[in-house]
This record gives structure tokens, sequence and C-alpha cells, in this order.
């Protein structure tokens, strides 16, 4: 983290306690959160496994509302509930080993008494101070000596790290505390004994210069209530004789049914602070309808089952499922039915159903010796736009979009369907290698012809920013979902008048023994999690 995230998160500083009658900690933190709290950690001297699933529900809570969470004392707790780190008493084990075990992001404080103590400790491993008793109190029976606010001042100037404020603190001392310097104040019974717990967290949080959110939300755990709220105002379908709410759903019968099935996962083609959880539903939609596109098959059903970890809260799903339903009118295609189950990630797994045409099935295997190769739309932007998120560098708008929301090309595809082309790829990894898919199913040759007009001005742009090679991203990069066709060189100067933006990538050759004539060395296609 930061030093200056670190430094705002330290502001209110909420310890759980054990023990408080009629209020145990997993009541105690939602209050807390609500009223602003902005980092929570839990406390329990007394901790045994049987109390894991208490820790768990906490963290889960933390994590969905994204206020960072720490766990006293417990290392291997810690590490077992993936919480952001852990806060480690002068008694208790190493700061250095702490880090080992929790990773290079933890946040490690440790507890300092006073001066004298703050000199014996190697804050090297250390991201903050917990500094006091600062005053009087009752909650922690073998604390120090009380410090005042003059010796928390001391620590304060003399500490490398920021200075949480704790020890007997209350909503009229808080912003005394924080004028020393220290970072912020961490309070306990204050708030869990307090008559109104809320109102009293709602005072320190004030006092704090804390804003409070709006609401706490909570993690999804009825799945059968949040596939009712994402199924809610569904179209109807003239697909469907029996919509999603059955065991299964019944379609009616379809003359030519052409199927897909496509999956999304976090970490390896979405990630939540790249993508909002809207952009992730309609980009997961368009990938899968990419596929019926590209067989020219009408939109009929689709099928969602989503992994989702315990942490995540309805409201996210249910913006997932807002992106959903946007690509699917846009698409004109209906939700057939779904399922929803624990995953260590998001994911979203989609099948697709279509209607094919009568007089046409596009494949692979039929590009032809002497047929043009042609492209519906420019390359390569997806994978800048992806290299552009990874370097943190939002000059590139346009092929960032590109990246986080295709669109699966139907108008396209009916121009080509219109126009008999028989072969035909969306580009989902990279030209070079779906370019061998259609080569190798023909048995034919390819040689590419890119020249400059092939790039996209914004993709030239990128490069020279980034002493990259257009044609390289052109042929590697994934994700473009624009169509991919071979045919004859009459039938596409027809198809281009209604298709203006299509353009020629290359030619079908007999095959020369190789299915990539004149492919640069080093080139290989996309493949989603090796990047
Ligand atoms: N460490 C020093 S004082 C203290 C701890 C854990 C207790 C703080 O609790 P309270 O109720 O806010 O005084
Ligand atoms: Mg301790």
């Amino acid at each position: 983290m930061l030093m200056n995230q670190l430094k705002r998160a330290l502001r209110f500083y909420f310890i759980t306690e054990q023990d408080v009658p009629g209020f145990p900690p997993i009541q105690q933190v939602p209050k807390a959160i609500l009223a602003g709290a902005t980092i929570i950690q839990y406390r329990n001297k007394s901790f045994s496994s049987l109390f894991f699933e208490e820790v768990a529900a906490i963290r889960n809570i933390c994590k969905c509302n994204t206020v960072p969470f720490i766990i006293n004392d417990n290392i291997l707790l810690a590490k077992a509930v993936s919480a952001d780190g852990v806060h480690l008493g002068q008694e208790d084990e190493d700061p250095a080993l702490a880090r080992r075990i929790l990773g290079p992001q933890s946040i490690v404080g440790i507890s300092v008494s006073n001066m004298d103590e703050l000199h014996h400790t190697d804050l090297s491993g250390c991201d903050y101070i917990g500094a006091g008793p600062v005053f009087s109190t009752q909650t922690k029976k073998d604390a120090k000596k009380v410090i005042g606010l003059s010796g928390l001042r001391a620590v304060v100037t003399a500490s490398p790290v920021p200075v949480v404020a704790i020890g007997g603190i209350d909503e009229n001392t808080a912003e005394s505390c924080i004028e020393q310097g220290a970072a912020g104040v961490a309070v306990i019974s204050v708030i869990t004994r307090a008559k109104d717990p809320f109102q009293k967290a709602l005072q320190v949080s004030s006092a704090c210069g804390c804003v409070p959110p709006s609401t706490v939300v909570s993690p999804w755990n009825d799945e059968f209530a949040l596939i009712e709220k994402l199924t809610k105002d569904m179209p109807s379908d003239p697909f469907l004789d029996v919509a999603p709410g059955d065991d299964a759903c019944l379609l009616k019968s379809l003359d030519r049914p052409v199927i897909t099935t496509d999956t999304q996962k976090e970490g390896v083609h979405f990630r939540f602070d790249w993508q909002t959880p809207q952009e992730v539903g309609s980009k997961a939609v368009e990938v899968a309808l990419s596929d019926l596109a590209a067989s020219y098959a009408t939109p009929v059903s689709l099928f969602v089952n989503l992994g989702l970890p315990d942490y995540i809260p309805d409201q996210i799903v249910e913006t997932i499922y807002k992106g959903v339903k946007i690509s699917l009118a846009k698409h004109n295609c209906t939700l057939g039915g779904g399922n929803i189950s624990l995953g260590v990630e998001v994911t979203l797994d989609l099948f697709a159903v279509g209607l094919g045409r009568k007089d046409l099935f596009p494949r692979r295997s039929a590009a032809l010796p002497g047929y043009g190769l042609y492209c519906t739309g420019p390359l390569g932007l997806a994978r800048a736009g992806l290299f552009s998120l990874i370097r943190k560098d939002h000059t590139f708008k346009e092929l960032i979009e590109k990246f986080k929301a295709p669109s699966a090309r139907f108008d396209a595809a009916h121009v080509l369907a219109e126009n008999q082309v028989g072969c035909v790829i969306d580009v989902s990894d990279g030209l070079a290698g779906d370019a061998k898919r259609i080569a190798e199913a023909s048995e034919v040759s390819i040689e590419f012809d890119l020249r400059s007009s092939a790039f996209h001005p914004a993709l030239v742009s990128f490069c020279e920013k980034y002493h990259l090679k257009p044609e390289e991203m052109v042929l590697a990069g994934g994700e473009d979902y624009e169509l991919l066709f071979a045919c004859p060189d009459d039938v596409f100067k027809n198809l281009k008048k209604k298709l203006p933006e299509a353009y020629c990538i290359g030619r079908c050759l007999e095959f020369q023994g190789t299915h990539m004539v004149n492919l640069p060395e080093n080139i290989s296609s996309f493949q989603h999690g090796k990047r």
C-alpha cells in the first residue's frame, strides 16, 4: 500500500472486542464501517479455531466494503483468512517474519509504548506503529504506563513510519491525538461499550474528519435470492417456450441450433481495477456471442454460470448482470438460465445457443488457393489497450475501449453471409494464430500483406511511444473480435460496398510446405493467461 493510502487508512482504526454482551464483533464491524471506520482489526486474546467462521465473516464484510482488515497477534490466522495485514505486540513474533509470510503488499504494524521501546524496536519491516496507551484504559489489563499527548508527540516525532494513537481515546480526545501528528486513532471500548455504538462511532469518525459511506454492503449469501434479483425484468423471448424459473428452460425447436461456450476469469481475462463490473458482464456476452456471429447464427439464448468468491457483494453481481443484460438486449438474445456457486475468483462460464442459417454454415476449412484474406476491422488495438492498462497509461482511450468493450460483429457477419462468404473466424487469439487455423483447416498457405494502411492510427502512435512494431501487435494481439475471412476477390469487391472498413490482409496460396509463408519469427499468438 502506498504511504498516503496507508495514512488515510489509519485515520479511524476500529478494533473489535470479544465478550461484549449482546454485541459480538460480527455486529461491531458493520456499524464501525457504516460510521466511517477506515481500517478494522480483529483482536481476540482467546482465539481458537472455533472462531474461524467469525473471522472469515468479518473479513468478507471488510473486503466487500474495501476496508483493510488486520489481525491482531496471529500471523498464520492473517494468512489463513487472506487478511490485509497483522498487528504485533513487542512480545509477539518478528515483523520481518510476518512480512515473509504475508507478502510485500501486506500491512504490518507494531505496538510501541514509549520512547525507550521505540529505540529498541527494529522498524524496518513495519508499516506503522500503534503508540500508547495515550490515556488510561480498562480494555488492556497489561497496558504499560500512560504516555499522554506529549509522549505521543515524542513517538510521532521520532518515528520513521506513521503512528496510530491508542488507549482510552474517545470522540473528545481523538482530534488532539491527530494534532500531535498521529495519522489516526485506534479505539475499542468507546464504541463497543457505548449505549449507542453507532452514534458513538459517528462522533469518533467526525472527530477524525472521516466521511461515513452511504451504505455498508454485505457479501452475497443467498444464491436463490440473488438469482431472482438477476433474472427479474427479463423481456419475453420468442424462442423460449418455458423461460428460466423451472429446472431447465424449454427452447422452441430450432432447425439449425448453433451452440458455443466461453469462459471469462478474474485475473486471466479481466481485472476489477481495470474494468467496471458492468463492463465485465457486457464483454463476457460479446465474447461468447462473437462465436455465433462468426457462425452466421442469430443469437437465441445465453446461459451463465457464475463462480463467486464469498466476499463479493450482491451489488457487484447485480452490476455484472446489468452489463450482461445490456449486451443481450443489444443482440436480441435472452437469458435462458444459469447457476451460481462459490469460487476462488469471479468466473463467468457462458453457453450460447443460436439459430444457424439454412443456406450456409461458415467453416475454417473453406479457404481455397487464390482467395484473398480479409478483415472486418483494425487489429492489435485490444492488445495495445491491455498494455496501456498494465502500464497505467490512459492516453490511448480508443485502444483501452477496444480491450474493455469489444462488440460481436453480427452486422459484418450479415454482409458476409449475404455474399456467401464460406470461410470465417473471429479474431480472439491474434491474426497469426487465427489465420493459421484457417490455413491448417483449409490446407493452404497464407501470405500476409501487412501494409501500413492496415494499422489503425492510434495503434501506430502507441507503438511509436513504446518502441513496438505495429505488425507484431496485429499478428500476436488477441481479443479484437473482428471477423477474419477468405473469399475470391470479386466477392470482396462486392461486399466492401456495404462494409467499407473491411480490408485485405493477405492471400491464400497453394500449400508451400508451411502454413504461414512470411510470418516474422518470434510471433506467437495471444494466449489468455500467458501475457
Ligand atoms: N493497546 C494499547 S491500549 C489498548 C491496546 C490494545 C486498548 C485500547 O482500548 P480502548 O478501549 O480504546 O482504550
Ligand atoms: Mg499482541
